[in-house]
């Protein structure tokens, strides 16, 4: 034990011995055992050389109860390894950590500790449908839609059916996602920057959308990517641990490499091949084949990876191969509402062949798998549009999704009925699992800790212009915030939405957001006003 305070880097805390302990991790030895078998939260130990002490602290274990280490790190100083957004020297950390667990467990709790190389790290995958409202599942008790291979995939982790993003438009949605910031935050609030007066009048006359083609308008667009280069990405906190990214499907960003990926479908050529994806929109609708080369390439190299799979799917064009119409055309009236049951059932099928070729490769019990929808979407009964209070809206069809984790064998599988989760958790999710503490200034919690997810009673949200208003001003773009307390949903237009008035719906008993309660409670309304302006 004296080798641990030696061999620790220099700048690391050490207290004199007799400090009282400044948190609850701060634990001695002696007590170790105790506080696993208690919380199987925290484990940690207690090193001392001469009158210094150091704190050794294990606290991501590989699910609850589970004596599977994850991560271990020291409290002190040696935090900003760990905590910034270039983490790198775990080995060596993991090494002397491995040891005195080892030591003081007897080495059956750190049998198959994930930390010890980067080889042994899960992979992870997310996978990203595109406007799907949250009902629209068979394990979510849709009448119709079929979606077997993500109802298996529900059935297998930890699954949130009270799931929400914070903003039911696309590019801010999914620049959450990859961030784990709230579109306020990292700056991308809508989907297509400003339109200078210049280029409007160029292109007034000309066919619709052609000012996406406009070399000044394209300057702007790539302008306004400095929003992207400036937030820290998922890829970016992974590659120093050593994984691999790959972007696939949408992504409004630019090339791949703004987000920090290393490889990538979109190429960014915004004046050639369009706005959202270009080439990456392939995915899925035409095969797997670039994520299968890439699969096939970590699997040779033993390196971990990351996959981005956000096929444009269900997204428009609702055009399902025939088989998949002729199965949904008579269960509604409606052509337009077939067409996109069909899609829905087109996505969970290529989510199924990437669950394969996952499976195919030996990699599933390795690879942690992530699931969320970037917004809702109702489908308008005559045309293939979204109707009202679905994408766009504040409205449960627009922000309202299902939130999955699963990795089998590390995850217990639960279905959660009850407890808010947010698209905002899940980088700090997909960290804590790969072991790596979440840094300071993420606004999420792990959805793999119960004890935070139980502790957090309300989460928030804000939706934006589809348009962006400004530049660098997100308040000019903001339409509405929203917060769910408890069952308590309120609803608060900003003074852009001209004569409208707060809305407050009681979830429980009224999913569809059918009963305005906002004059029957206001001090409801007020009380959680007062708690949104807090948050
Ligand atoms: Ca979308």
């Amino acid at each position: 034990m004296a080798d641990i305070i030696s061999s620790l880097p220099s700048g690391c805390d050490r207290r004199p011995t007799g400090d009282k302990p400044r948190s609850r991790r701060d634990y001695g030895i002696k007590s170790a055992e105790r506080l696993f078998a208690h919380n199987s939260k925290f484990l940690t130990a207690q090193g001392k050389q001469g009158n210094a002490t150091g704190f050794l602290e294990c606290d991501s274990f590989a699910a609850p109860g589970s004596r599977r280490v994850l991560s271990c790190s020291v409290n002190c100083s040696l935090a900003p390894f760990f905590h910034s957004p270039t983490p790198q020297p775990e080995n060596f950390i993991m090494r002397t950590f491995s040891f005195v667990l080892l030591a003081i467990l007897g080495g059956a709790i750190i049998s198959g500790n994930y930390a010890l190389g980067n080889e042994t790290r899960p992979n992870v995958v997310m996978i990203l449908s595109d406007d799907q409202a949250w009902g629209d599942y068979s394990f979510l008790g849709h009448p119709q839609i079929k979606t077997p291979r993500l109802d298996a995939l529900a059935a297998s982790g930890l699954t949130f059916t009270r799931g929400y993003v914070p903003d039911s438009l696309c590019r801010p949605s999914l620049a959450t996602i990859i961030s784990g910031l709230y579109p306020h935050q990292h700056g991308i609030v809508g989907n297509d920057p400003p339109i200078p007066e210049s280029v409007s009048k160029r292109t007034r006359q000309g066919t619709p959308g052609a000012h996406h083609r406009d070399p000044e308008y394209v300057a702007v667009r790539n302008d306004y990517l400095r929003h992207a280069k400036a937030m820290t990405t998922l890829p970016e906190y992974l590659a120093p641990l050593g994984y691999r990214s790959m972007q696939s499907g949408k992504w409004w960003e630019g090339n791949f490499s703004v987000g920090g990926f290393d490889e990538g479908m979109t190429v960014g050529n915004f004046s050639k091949d369009g706005r959202h994806g270009d080439v990456g929109l392939k995915i899925g609708r035409e095969g797997l084949a670039p994520v299968e080369t890439f699969l096939d390439k970590c699997s040779s190299t033993k390196q971990p990876f990351f996959l981005w799979y956000a096929p444009m799917l269900p997204h428009t064009p609702h055009d399902p191969p025939a088989e998949l119409l002729e199965k949904y055309k008579d269960k509604t009236d409606s052509l337009s509402i077939a067409k996109y049951w069909a899609m829905c059932e087109r996505f969970d099928q290529t989510c199924g062949e990437l669950l394969d070729a996952i499976e195919k490769r030996g990699m599933t019990n390795n690879t942690i798998i992530v699931y969320v929808t970037d917004n809702g979407w109702i489908t308008d009964p005559n045309e293939s549009r979204y109707a009202p209070r679905s994408k766009r809206s504040p409205n449960e069809g627009g922000i309202r999704t299902p939130i999955m984790v699963s990795w089998p064998g590390h995850i217990a599988p639960k279905r959660d009925d009850t407890h808010l989760a947010s698209s905002i958790d899940l980088v700090p999710t997909i960290l804590d699992l790969v072991g790596v503490k979440v840094p300071a200034g993420l606004p999420g919690i792990s959805l793999v800790d119960a004890d935070a997810v139980n502790d957090r009673k309300a989460i928030v949200g804000e939706i934006f212009e589809h348009d962006i208003v400004a530049m660098d001003d997100p308040n000019a773009s903001l339409m509405y915030r929203w917060m769910i307390d408890g069952t308590y949903k309120l609803i608060a237009p900003t003074a852009r939405m001209k004569g409208e008035l707060p809305q407050l719906y009681q979830l429980d008993n009224d999913p569809a957001e059918d009963h305005d309660l906002a004059t029957e409670k206001p001090q409801v309304v007020t009380a959680l006003m007062k708690k949104l302006d807090e948050a």
